[in-house]
């Protein structure tokens, strides 16, 4: 009898909290459609029950709620310009799913459903630091449909008492992030091709600026918030990212300390749909979780590029 469900169990983010929920001995069921995840990224988590479907089934999503007590909803399609290219497709993956997904896990009976946000749902307002009082402001397609599924889960604990709590993630990176795709995160890109001796490439002149957050501290967020009592965290939304922030070009110089390389940088036209500044207040999610990042931007670089050498070296 499953009692976690993580969706996106073969996705970077999925797969982590999987791992940190099985290495504290829980059970654990794992989804997964492979449409971004990976099938290597289940190395690791034979204990998982694992189930292969898609959310915009129903009849996956009320498979999958089964005997579940909590959902780690990491399913996603990500990525703003994939959701340019294609926003039917980001909102079939990132809404319908949500959506099917909520209305599953309450006829299951569910307790909790804990949602990834997105940070980008702030848009480029130019207020620093972004605060969860601030009025949504979404400029992609993406950000969009992340966002509607925020909207839907405050709405089914409104109007059906299940309970939800919406982490909104700033700009996650880590080991497992797959760094192989065109949509992959600017992080994980950068970690392979300088570690591969190729020249990476900035969209813009290289000052924008994220609140880049490290893989454990977002794990350790949903944990807090899979465990914090109703009364203070049904409902809610808050940010969940480190309250600091480096823009692309002082994160390429970073990177070039620690993967030795020694090449220059091309810069190409900004990206569509692209935001200039990105920086969290972590306030609210301190005082609701107990929340603190535990690892810093440098030192989960550093991890990062381990992860990404190891990775290469077994390719
Ligand atoms: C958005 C969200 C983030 C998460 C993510 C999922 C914001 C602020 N953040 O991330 O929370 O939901 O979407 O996909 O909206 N870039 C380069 N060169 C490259 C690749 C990217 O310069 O090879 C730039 C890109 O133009 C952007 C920055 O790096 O300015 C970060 O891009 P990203 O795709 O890693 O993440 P972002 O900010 O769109």
């Amino acid at each position: 009898m499953a009692r976690y469900l993580v969706t996106g169990a073969a996705g970077f983010i999925g797969r982590s909290i999987a791992a940190a929920l099985l290495a504290r001995g829980e059970t654990v069921r794992g989804l997964d459609s492979f449409i971004t995840g990976k099938r290597e990224n289940l190395s690791g988590l034979e204990a998982m029950e694992f189930v292969e479907g898609d959310l915009a089934d129903p009849a996956v999503c009320s498979e999958a709620c089964k005997d579940v007590e909590i959902v780690f909803h990491e399913a996603a399609l990500a990525s703003v310009p994939r959701s340019v290219a294609d926003p039917v497709a980001t909102n079939r993956n990132c809404v319908d799913a949500t959506l099917n997904l909520l209305v599953a896990a309450r006829e299951a009976g569910v307790h909790r459903v804990v949602y990834a946000g997105s940070s980008s749902a702030y848009g480029d307002t130019p207020t620093l630091p972004k605060h969860e009082g601030m009025t949504p402001n979404p400029i992609s397609p993406y950000a969009v449909a992340k966002l509607a599924g925020e909207h839907y889960m405050r709405s089914f604990m409104r109007v059906y008492g299940l309970e939800t709590v919406v982490l909104r993630y700033f700009n996650v990176f880590g080991p497992y992030q797959d760094p192989t795709s065109y949509y992959s995160g600017v992080l994980a890109l950068f970690c392979r091709k300088m570690l591969a001796g190729e020249q990476p490439t900035i969209f813009g002149d290289g000052e924008q600026s994220r609140d880049f957050t490290y893989i454990e501290n977002v794990v350790n967020g949903n944990l807090l918030a899979a465990a914090a009592p109703a009364e203070k965290v049904s409902g809610r939304m808050m940010n969940l990212a480190t309250g600091s922030r480096s823009t692309l070009n002082q994160t390429f110089a970073i990177l070039s300390e620690l993967t030795g390389y020694s090449g220059g940088l091309a810069y190409a036209a900004p990206r569509t749909g692209d935001i200039r500044d990105s920086l969290a207040d972590i306030g609210l999610a301190k005082e609701l979780l107990g929340y603190k990042p535990a690892v810093s931007f440098r030192d989960g670089l550093r991890r990062t590029v381990e992860w990404h050498k190891k990775r290469e070296a077994v390719a």
